[in-house]
């Protein structure tokens, strides 16, 4: 779509109707007869048609969008794209009935996708992550956040986040990495849990930060997993290493980790489904936005939702994201999330749509720079063919998309 760049850097998307998401509008922040107008990868104006200057509309390389919507390019902040293999075999014995517990006893679980990551290299890793970044990417997806935790250790960690840096040199998209060394105990830990937090507090979130290639810190709060006072001191680390943190938090029961994150500021706190009313009004107080992730939720057929109600009440900001990963939610779609996050929780439409988009970059620490069409904002466009901004969310595996834009191209 369009031609070469104009001589000035411009480009105009005209004839369009926008869905803004801008903060604090009522809605979707809809204009009818709308155009953006970017230069240098930034959005420069975003609004009517008719009130566009006559700086950012002429002489410049025009895109007649014919009437379709336009919205921010998509935002998946919560994913677990990196990874080797799968777990379909795992499926196939759960469907015939096995626990978790069982699966893990045979070997399954997340240290299946531990060893396997373990043998990869990191070619291989890019490789067979970016399938999965194109699904994605298909739908308008123009930033995601990837979290390292299937290494478990130093090499591997970093392997995994320089995996996941990589993927932004292959395509054009916006890549966020997260290090999530505080995922699950690896074997070789023999279940010494507090040993494995010295190791991730002194040795992998300092290395990790020193050769920058992690932008946050998250951990798996949970009875399989990681106590609170072991994640409140990967915290620690994290807030003197200068990085922001967000939590893996009452997934599969209460142990206040939405409470434990907004303590310490996070960005988000993601899963929620046992979440309790001080855990609402914590994350409120915090400014820690819910990340919902119906997907796992689907995939374990966990039957706890989410405390909805309670997020708005309170006025709790929601994200929806994929949670992408092989055991618990092989999913990449991001629309396909908000059709469950809609089905499932009870989401509104305009609540989706701010999900992946607005509040995601939100809980990506990026509202600054992405999320919504405003001018100053990275030109990150998904170009709909819809009528109505619904249709997003109501089909289920089908794929509207026009085109994408990232950084104006
Ligand atoms: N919660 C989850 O649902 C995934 N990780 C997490 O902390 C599970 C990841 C896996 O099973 O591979
Ligand atoms: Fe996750």
């Amino acid at each position: 779509m369009g031609g070469a760049n104009g001589k000035s850097g411009l480009r105009v998307w005209r004839n369009a109707r926008l869905a803004t998401m801008a903060d604090g509008v009522a809605g979707l922040g809809i204009v009818e007869k709308g155009a953006i107008a970017a230069r240098d990868g930034l959005i420069v104006y975003a609004g009517a048609e008719a009130s566009m200057p006559a700086s950012a509309g002429q002489g410049v390389d025009t895109v007649d969008c014919e009437g379709r919507w336009i919205t921010p390019g998509l935002i998946d902040c919560h994913t677990h794209l990196v990874y080797a293999g799968n777990r379909a075999n795992e499926f196939e014995m759960r469907l015939a009935g096995a626990t978790y517990e069982e699966v893990a006893r045979a070997g399954g679980g997340i240290v299946s996708s531990v060893k396997s990551l373990r043998a990869a290299n990191e070619d291989d890793l890019v490789a067979q992550t970016l399938p999965r970044l194109d699904a994605l990417m298909a739908e308008g997806v123009t930033t995601v956040e990837v979290k390292s935790g299937y290494g478990l250790d130093l090499d591997n960690e970093k392997k995994s986040l320089r995996a996941a840096r990589r993927l932004a040199n292959e395509r054009p998209v916006t890549i966020r990495t997260t290090c999530l060394a505080a995922h699950a105990l690896p074997p070789e830990a023999r279940g010494d849990k507090d040993a494995f937090i010295d190791l991730v507090a002194a040795t992998i979130l300092p290395d990790v930060a020193a050769e920058k290639l992690a932008d946050a810190v998250d951990g798996f709060c949970e009875g399989i997993a990681f106590s609170p006072e072991q994640i409140a001191r990967v915290f620690e680390k994290a807030r003197a290493l200068g990085l922001p943190v967000k939590l893996h938090a009452d997934q599969l029961s209460n142990l206040h980790g939405a409470a434990l994150a907004a303590s310490y500021g996070a960005l988000s706190a993601d899963h929620l489904e046992y979440t309790d009313e001080a855990g609402a009004a914590a994350m409120a107080k915090a400014g820690t936005v819910a990340t919902i992730l119906p997907g796992a939720y689907y995939f374990i057929r966990e039957t706890k939702k989410p405390p909805v109600d309670l997020f708005r009440r309170h006025g709790v900001k929601m994200a929806v994201a994929t949670d992408s990963n092989p055991g618990t939610s092989p999913l990449t779609s991001l629309l396909l999330t908000m059709n469950m996050a809609a089905t499932l929780f009870g989401l509104t439409v305009d609540e989706c749509l701010a999900g992946v988009t607005r509040e995601a970059a939100r809980a990506l620490g990026l509202l600054d720079k992405a999320g919504t069409l405003e001018a100053g904002k990275s030109a990150d466009l998904a170009i709909w063919d819809i009528e109505r901004p619904a249709e997003l969310v109501y089909r289920m595996g089908f794929n509207p998309l026009h085109a994408r834009i990232w950084r104006g191209q």
